[in-house]
C-alpha cells in the first residue's frame, strides 16, 4: 500500500488495484473553435493544465500502472445524443454542427480527439462516453471490475462537470477516488475551487484531492 498525503486525510492505494482516469482532454474542450468555446467559454484555464496532465500520465506509464482515457463524443447520426442535450442553451454551434475542427463532439472528428500532449498510447483504454459521467452507457464498470480496479485517480476537464459527475458515479459503484488538483480545470476557476471543496467535505464524501507533486512524491 502507498499512502498519499491528501485532503481531508491521507489516501491509501494499492497500485495493483489502481487506475488513472483522464477525463475528456479533447481539442473540443481545450482549443479555440471547439464545443467549450461555442458555449461561450474562455478555454485558456483548460489549456494551462495540459503539461501537468501529461506529467501525471507519464508517471503512470513509467510505473506501468493502468491508464484509462475518456472522450465525450456522439455517433455521427446523433442517435446517442438526447435532443435535450443538443438543444440546451444558446451555443454558437450545436453538437453535430460543422466547426473548424470538424463536427462538434462527433466521434472520429479532429475536435473530438485528445490533445496531442495527452494522447493515449498503445495499450491504454479509451472510453467514448455520450454523457457527462464515465459510467453512463459505457460498460466501463465491468471493465474496471474485470481488472480488479478499486481505486481511481482522476484528472481532466471540466472539474465540476464531467470530472465531478464521473467521481460521483464512481462513488456509487464503490470506488475510492482521488482527484489531482492541478491536473483538472474548469472554465470557471471558482467552480473548480467549489467542486474540490464539495468532493472532500464531510470526510471525503466524494473523494480526496492532492496536488501532483504530493502524489508523485509518495508514489516514488
Ligand atoms: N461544459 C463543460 O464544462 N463540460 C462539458 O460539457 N463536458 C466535460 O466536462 N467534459
Amino acid at each position: 500500500m502507498i499512502e498519499i498525503p491528501a485532503e481531508p486525510f491521507p489516501f491509501a492505494l494499492d497500485p495493483a488495484h489502481t487506475a488513472l482516469v483522464v477525463i475528456d482532454m479533447q481539442r473540443d474542450f481545450i482549443e479555440p473553435g471547439g464545443f467549450g468555446e461555442t458555449l461561450g467559454n474562455d478555454v485558456t484555464p483548460l489549456a494551462a493544465i495540459v503539461p501537468t496532465v501529461a506529467e501525471l500520465i507519464a508517471l503512470f506509464r513509467a510505473k506501468k500502472w493502468p491508464i484509462l482515457h475518456t472522450r465525450e463524443t456522439h455517433k455521427p447520426d446523433l442517435s446517442d445524443c438526447p435532443p435535450a442535450k443538443r438543444l440546451r442553451g444558446r451555443p454558437s454551434l450545436r453538437i453535430g454542427d460543422e466547426g473548424p475542427m470538424g463536427r462538434i463532439l462527433i466521434r472520429g472528428e479532429q475536435g473530438a480527439e485528445i490533445v496531442e500532449a495527452c494522447a493515449p498510447a498503445a495499450g491504454e483504454i479509451v472510453v467514448d462516453k455520450p454523457g457527462k459521467g464515465m459510467f453512463y452507457a459505457t460498460g466501463v464498470n465491468d471493465l474496471l471490475k474485470a481488472n480488479a480496479i478499486t481505486h481511481l485517480v482522476f484528472a481532466g476537464v471540466t472539474t465540476e462537470v464531467c470530472v465531478q459527475t464521473s467521481m460521483r458515479e464512481a462513488n456509487d459503484r464503490g470506488y475510492e477516488c482521488l482527484l489531482i488538483e492541478d491536473a483538472t480545470a474548469s472554465y470557471f476557476p471558482r467552480f473548480k475551487a467549489s467542486a474540490m471543496e464539495m468532493i472532500r467535505a464531510q470526510g471525503a464524501i466524494v473523494g480526496w484531492t492532492t496536488p501532483l507533486a504530493a502524489f508523485a512524491g509518495a508514489a516514488g
